[in-house]
């Protein structure tokens, strides 16, 4: 099923690091033309939107203008000063979208989207500005703390040989299951608020389920064919800019402490997210191994091929060039990653998530932080070696890295310290 983790070790696929063609990494500071990026405003007004550029038209596709300029309807349908036995100040807020002018979707396009907020309950009797980590879910909202107050919404799935999606209210028996993926009682106990959206109310996570997207408010039939068109991950990234919208607009939150994470795909779409979006003040993303983080031209575990084959709507149909051509991709995960430049970074990987290419999203890391230096942040020094595993490297600078025990996943060592590198960046947050 679509919340399986993938098999650790797909046969057929290189997880021989000798065995990796020689390779040289983009270089995040080098123009196209080959002239050297030595400072920080070349590196501001001509390398950074190169680099974007190349993501847009090699591997996301574009976010239209008129998704940019969405109007969205906001609406509190539920408050709760108790929740999670006074912990938390919980709140449910619904977004509606209205299309773009001129543009007519189809019918079972979605255009709503429910954020659930978890905010610490003393931060919020104290009038303390609280900092935020915001991340798509997999599960749906109810999925993410056992609290019988959250509000369920239709999830989608399709069963076992069947062709028909189906958009279902959740059994009551899938509250709090991803309770390890979200560790929301650990955020709310150091200070930190927690915004999740669902990610299938954007957009349903199948092949041919493009009728559903988001994306048709914005984009006709025919500019969704397009070679450098949006697919999912690209509206997966928008909707966590319209859930920052509003939390921006909220007085209770710290506008200037909002990070942003994701796992896996929806580390993919968070990565994208705070490449596109400056607004995002961190990143933690959780193994979004290759078309995310990871260095594509290694083609060490996952390979164009695969992503391509079997989430072909994720990336802009130009994305299919680069099949068998994983060593080409004029876009990979080390420049993905450098826009997040002068942003706090976390690059969290898994042993046991071979897949994903560990070794890669370190160098992905590492290659950024040149970046970091030229703009004056403290990040990796260029001579830094993949940490021992369980022990992460650069948590008091801008750019962290671990690689942890156990599989594909997100867990308490994730959280614990995402916590601790935020905490060294913004200051420990008075305890709940
Ligand atoms: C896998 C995919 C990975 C990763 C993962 C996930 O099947 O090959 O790139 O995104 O799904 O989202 O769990």
């Amino acid at each position: 099923s679509l919340l399986r983790a993938p098999a650790q070790h797909i046969p057929g696929y290189n997880y021989d690091e000798s065995k990796i063609a020689p390779y040289t990494l983009l270089d995040p500071l080098r123009l196209s033309n080959g002239a050297p990026v030595t400072t920080a405003k070349q590196w501001t007004t001509e390398r950074r939107p190169e680099i974007l550029h190349l993501f847009e038209e090699n591997v996301f596709g574009v976010t239209p203008p008129a998704a940019l300029h969405a109007v969205a309807h906001a609406r509190v349908v539920e408050h709760n000063d108790h929740a999670l036995d006074g912990l938390a100040v919980r709140e449910q807020i619904d977004l509606t979208f209205e299309s773009a002018p001129g543009i007519t979707p189809p019918a079972e396009a979605l255009h709503n989207l429910r954020i659930l907020l978890y905010l610490p309950a003393a931060a919020v009797a104290a009038h303390r500005p609280i900092p935020i980590v915001l991340g798509l879910n997999f599960t749906g909202n109810q999925s993410v703390v056992d609290d019988p107050g959250i509000l369920p919404t239709p999830l989608w799935s399709k069963p076992k040989g069947s062709s028909t999606l189906l958009h279902e209210l959740p059994a009551d028996s899938t509250r709090g299951t991803a309770t390890q993926q979200w560790q929301v009682r650990m955020l709310l106990t150091h200070g930190y608020g927690l915004a999740t959206i669902y990610y299938g109310d954007l957009e349903a996570d199948f092949k041919d389920a493009a009728q559903y997207s988001v994306r048709n408010l914005y984009s006709t039939p025919v500019q969704l064919a397009a070679p450098n068109a949006w697919g999912a991950v690209g509206a997966w990234a928008w909707g966590l800019s319209r859930a920052l919208d509003s939390l921006l607009v909220d007085p209770r939150i710290d506008p200037n402490h909002i990070a942003v994470t994701g796992h896996s795909r929806l580390g993919k779409a968070a990565d994208w997210a705070a490449a596109q979006d400056p607004r995002f003040d961190a990143l933690l993303s959780t193994e979004s191994g290759h078309g995310g983080q990871s260095i594509q031209r290694r083609a060490l575990g996952e390979t164009v091929y695969h992503l391509e084959h079997s989430f072909p709507y994720w990336f802009c149909p130009n994305y299919a060039k680069w099949v068998g051509h994983d060593s080409e991709i004029p876009a990979d995960g080390n420049l993905l990653v450098s826009l997040m430049a002068p942003r706090p970074l976390y690059v969290a990987s898994a042993q046991g998530d071979e897949w994903s290419d560990p070794k890669g999203e370190f160098l992905s890391a590492l290659s950024a932080s040149r970046v970091y230096t030229l703009l004056g942040k403290p990040a990796l020094p260029p001579n830094a070696q993949p940490p021992a595993i369980d022990h992460p490297i650069g948590l008091d600078g801008f750019v962290a890295y671990h690689e942890r025990t156990g599989k594909h996943d997100v867990t308490d060592f994730d959280w614990e310290n995402y916590i601790l590198f935020l905490d060294n960046l913004w200051g420990k947050q008075t305890p709940a």
